[in-house]
């Protein structure tokens, strides 16, 4: 429908602006950190770093997300009611507005506090009332789409709901149940702190908060991708899915074990005791059983489809995949970056390796290959797709050419920049730092040709930006009218009936209730009992 369209589009243009922006501040950030380039005026590193950590990892990803579900929910649940279309504009209203406050305090240096927020870093009010509003802006979006799920199953009694919305429903249920800790940080805690109401907070308490958000939003970012994977990449290889029971499994159990796992990022926190992280670190080992089940589910449908084209051997089906469709090459590279991306997350979560690898930079290698790289990769895989089908143009031949060479260049500078990255923090490099020579420590001497390895990667990668802007601009307003479908595969014949038990959205939550009250309810009674008195004499939060 030509009015879904326009909404789904809304949201994907910001998040492509937000990419371009967030892109170049990535750039000068790697060329800051290999000592290439020194900032003039009083531009500072961390307000470079936070521009490109809340533009990327926040705004792209968000606004490309709910852009991507609202098409997904439009197609295989039928066009919004004018109710749902409203909500998802308001969602999109309240988002933006929250955004450009935000943004505006980042540019002026008011709010170099980077993606994370910790406190005490303070930020102007404005950019926490921002973030406020980006969060309270994305529950009404997501409102306006479960509110379509719901109709959809009310149009349909007794009859299983399409996967890719279920997909859309519990990415969006575990959104909404991870942001409740994150906007109670903001309101609570940063917001009147910030306003001078109340002269400290608890840190501890605000960076707990934080993490109950932060993990799972890795996920809420892997979700789409995995929608893509699951839903699409199938169908444009002309095969099926290979069971809608196992991926609906998959994603329920990211709804329950996303956000109570939080934890794993403060490991090296005093103040949490040490059984409670442990808790949460054999939590954080049980999300990643449906990533190998997404892993086996795909495998199956290469190898399926291969065979049934006729190919033999153990691997003989690789060679019948479609490598010169953009749509598909692009997804597939990000399944292979998170095959090394998922076993350095194991290696994250492992208690006694994370004292080597935590705050190095590579823990900012890991992320580079696994939102910079799986995700974002599948999201550019999407929009070859997604652009074309949402503005009635065709992919043509050139633009899925250019699409591949994107792809090409997007991992080639991913491999160099995230590779080093991966090494330099091995041999001790910290993130989040501009050059040093750490007053001439022989061990910093070591890091240099990684930090300049960095700044080619990252070069290459704002070529391949310019060169999707470039692709962006072909598929929205040049390419010739056409209709580029939405791919949407069919279920393979040999899957069985999905347990009508995994649509019962009234029993996960309540398990994901009491597995959040059993992860975090004792911590924070403990954080917050243990506050220590302020100055005026009343607990700090
Ligand atoms: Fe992570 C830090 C643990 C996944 C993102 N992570 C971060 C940060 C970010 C991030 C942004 O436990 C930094 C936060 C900050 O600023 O401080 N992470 C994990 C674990 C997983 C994981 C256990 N992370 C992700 C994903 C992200 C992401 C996904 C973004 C999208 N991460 C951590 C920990 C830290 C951390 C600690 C804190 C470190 C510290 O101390 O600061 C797991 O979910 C990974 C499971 C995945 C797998 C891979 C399955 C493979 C698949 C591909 C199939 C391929 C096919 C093709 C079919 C086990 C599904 C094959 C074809 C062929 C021919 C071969």
């Amino acid at each position: 429908d030509l009015r879904d369209r326009k909404l789904a589009l809304a949201y994907l243009l910001f998040a492509f602006t937000a990419l371009l922006i967030g892109g170049i501040a990535g750039l000068i950030q790697v060329f800051v950190r290999s000592g290439a380039l020194e900032l003039p005026y009083s531009i500072g590193y961390y307000q470079v770093l936070t521009v490109h950590g809340v533009l990327l990892a926040l705004v792209f990803t968000t606004f490309f997300i709910f852009g991507f579900q609202t098409a997904a929910m439009s197609r295989v649940t039928g066009t919004f009611s004018f109710k749902e279309r409203c909500l998802g504009w308001i969602g999109f209203g309240v988002m933006s507005t929250g955004t450009v406050m935000a943004a505006t305090m980042v540019l002026l240096n008011e709010a170099s506090v980077l993606y994370t927020f910790y406190a005490p870093l303070q930020a102007h009010w404005i950019f926490y009332a921002g973030l406020s509003l980006v969060m309270i802006g994305s529950w009404i979006a997501a409102f306006a789409q479960a509110r379509r799920y719901i109709q959809w199953k009310k149009e349909n009694p007794k009859q299983i709901t399409p996967l890719l919305s279920f997909m859309v429903v519990c990415n969006n249920l575990m959104w909404f149940i991870a942001t409740i800790g994150v906007t109670t940080e903001l309101l609570v805690q940063l917001l009147p702190w910030s306003l001078g109401w109340v002269e400290r907070v608890d840190v501890l308490l605000s960076r707990t908060l934080f993490w109950s958000f932060g993990h799972a939003l890795v996920y809420f970012w892997l979700l789409p991708a995995y929608m893509v994977w699951y839903i699409a990449v199938p169908k444009i290889i002309g095969g099926k899915i290979f069971s809608d029971a196992l991926a609906r499994l998959s994603f329920i159990l990211f709804v329950l074990f996303s956000v109570p796992v939080g934890l794993h990022h403060q490991l090296t926190e005093p103040g949490i005791g040490g059984s409670w992280k442990f808790l949460q670190v054999i939590l954080t080992m049980m999300v990643v059983i449906p990533s190998l089940l997404t892993a086996f589910s795909l495998f199956a449908t290469f190898e399926l489809r291969g065979r049934e084209l006729g190919s033999k051997g153990l691997f003989g089906w690789l060679k019948k995949l479609p490598w010169s469709d953009a749509r598909f090459l692009a997804p597939f590279i990000g399944m292979l970056a998170f095959i090394p991306g998922g076993a350095g997350g194991i290696v994250n979560a492992s208690y006694q390796m994370n004292q080597l690898i935590h705050n190095t930079i590579w823990v900012t290698g890991h992320f580079h290959l696994t939102i910079a790289t799986t995700v974002t990769l599948t999201f550019f895989g999407a929009s070859y797709f997604l652009i074309p089908h949402l503005t009635g143009r065709q992919l043509t031949k050139k633009i899925n050419r250019l699409g591949l060479i994107q792809t090409v260049l997007w991992a080639i500078g991913m491999l160099i920049m995230s590779g080093s990255m991966h090494i330099a923090g091995l041999l001790g490099a910290p993130r989040r730092s501009a050059f040093s020579e750490y007053g001439g420590a022989e061990i910093a001497q070591t890091w240099i040709g990684y930090q300049i390895a960095q700044a080619v990667g990252g070069t290459i990668l704002f070529i391949a930006i310019l060169l999707f802007m470039y692709i962006l601009v072909q598929m929205l307003f040049f390419a010739p009218k056409g209709f580029e479908p939405f791919p949407v595969a069919e279920v393979a014949d040999h899957a069985q009936k999905t347990p009508a038990i995994l649509e019962n959205f009234k029993l996960w939550i309540i398990i994901l209730i009491a597995l959040l009250l059993i992860a975090y309810s004792y911590p924070i009674y403990d954080i917050i009992s243990n506050a220590p008195l302020g100055s005026k004499g009343y607990k700090l939060w």
